[in-house]
């Protein structure tokens, strides 16, 4: 059994196919014959403004599609980032480890920064990465089921946690990134050279999982392709059509080669049709368990409160370690 750990953030209200698809169904999997913790990380997300109310609503909202994806209480841990303070104890001691220089070659803040210009940029921002270490090494984490952006981030916390066990003493376990090639990155419909993204996508390149199915099936439906009329798989030259056949290919469980032999001598909208279809037979029944969820709030914090409690039982035993191998004098 391996100890998993993730965490995705409550930024919006719906999540999109490229959360899901790239790794809250890898946390689905895995929580079958591991050890799983994940959480809603709602410390990540003041690292931008948030408006208190939305954000107490959405961190609810997407605990919700957790469960409605999948996730069983019974199999997993599922909190909320900000009911464990030792995220932000044991963030603090990585700060103090991490090198300005190594900090500042993380791309996913330069991006993020760009956008924000550099008065809405704040230091959380920069030092967001180092809280996600935290995240991780906390927990003893062996696998890290993310995304293909994500994967920068799991590095430096591999190399944070070899510089601290070589420092003191061993203490953390070296994580490793678990990626599944064919999902880690969702494009976004109207533009198959960038990722999927709640920030950088126009809405009609992002499919929000919480949208009414009749308009995600629409954006299947009006998905940019390329010249040509031939289903055939070509990252290079056929960006918009591999992207919508890994999306088939993850939902419907066909391979990629199946899917090009089943399309043969049908034209793009055939693919795109049949995507909408299969995309809306999966939306349907996700979308009413998440509801289930929302209509029952205590239920809902009731799971939240037992998983804030198995998680705090890991990180205060990981971070009082911590603190006695750096020298802290323990409280009398
Ligand atoms: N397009 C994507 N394809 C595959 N995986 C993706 N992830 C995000 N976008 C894609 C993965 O989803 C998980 C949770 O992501 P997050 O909470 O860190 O959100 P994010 O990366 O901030 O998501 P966005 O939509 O990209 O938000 P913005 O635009 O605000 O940056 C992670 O494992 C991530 O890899």
């Amino acid at each position: 059994r391996l100890r998993v750990l993730s965490g995705i953030q409550p930024t919006s209200g719906s999540f999109h196919l490229g959360n899901y698809l790239g790794a809250v169904r890898q946390w689905v999997d895995l929580q079958e014959a591991n050890d799983a913790f994940y959480m809603v990380v709602d410390l990540h997300a003041i690292t931008v403004p948030q408006d208190p109310a939305v954000l107490r609503e959405n961190t609810r909202i997407s605990a919700a599609q957790l469960l409605g994806a999948g996730l069983d209480p019974e199999r997993c841990t599922l909190f909320v980032q900000s009911h464990v303070p030792e995220h932000a104890q044991l963030g603090w001691v990585m700060n103090c480890l991490t090198g300005f220089g190594e900090a500042s070659r993380m791309t996913q803040f330069k991006d993020k920064s760009s956008k924000q210009g550099a008065e809405g940029t704040t230091v959380g921002l920069f030092t967001y990465p180092i809280l996600q270490i935290a995240d991780i090494l906390l927990y003893q984490a062996d696998a890290v089921p993310v995304g293909e952006d994500q994967r920068q981030h799991v590095e430096l916390t591999r190399d944070l946690a070899e510089r601290f066990n070589s420092r003191y003493a061993p203490t953390f376990t070296v994580p490793k990134p678990y990626i599944l090639k064919e999902t880690a990155k969702i494009q976004d419909l109207q533009d198959p050279a960038i990722k999927m993204s709640k920030s950088a996508s126009s809405p009609k390149g992002l499919v929000s999982l919480l949208d009414e199915p009749k308009v995600s099936a629409k954006k299947f439906k009006s998905a940019v392709t390329d010249t040509g009329t031939v289903v055939s798989y070509d990252e290079e030259e056929k960006p918009g059509v591999s992207n919508l056949l890994r999306i088939h290919s993850a939902l419907s469980g066909q391979s990629v080669e199946q899917l090009v032999a089943h399309f043969e001598g049908k034209m793009y909208g055939a693919l795109k049709t049949e995507l909408a279809e299969l995309f809306t037979a999966w939306v349907e029944p996700f979308q009413a368990r998440t509801r289930e969820f929302l209509d029952d709030p205590a239920e809902l914090d009731r799971v939240l409160g037992l998983g804030a409690e198995k998680a705090r039982a890991v990180a205060s035993e990981t971070l009082s370690t911590v603190y006695d191998r750096i020298g802290f004098l323990p409280p009398k």
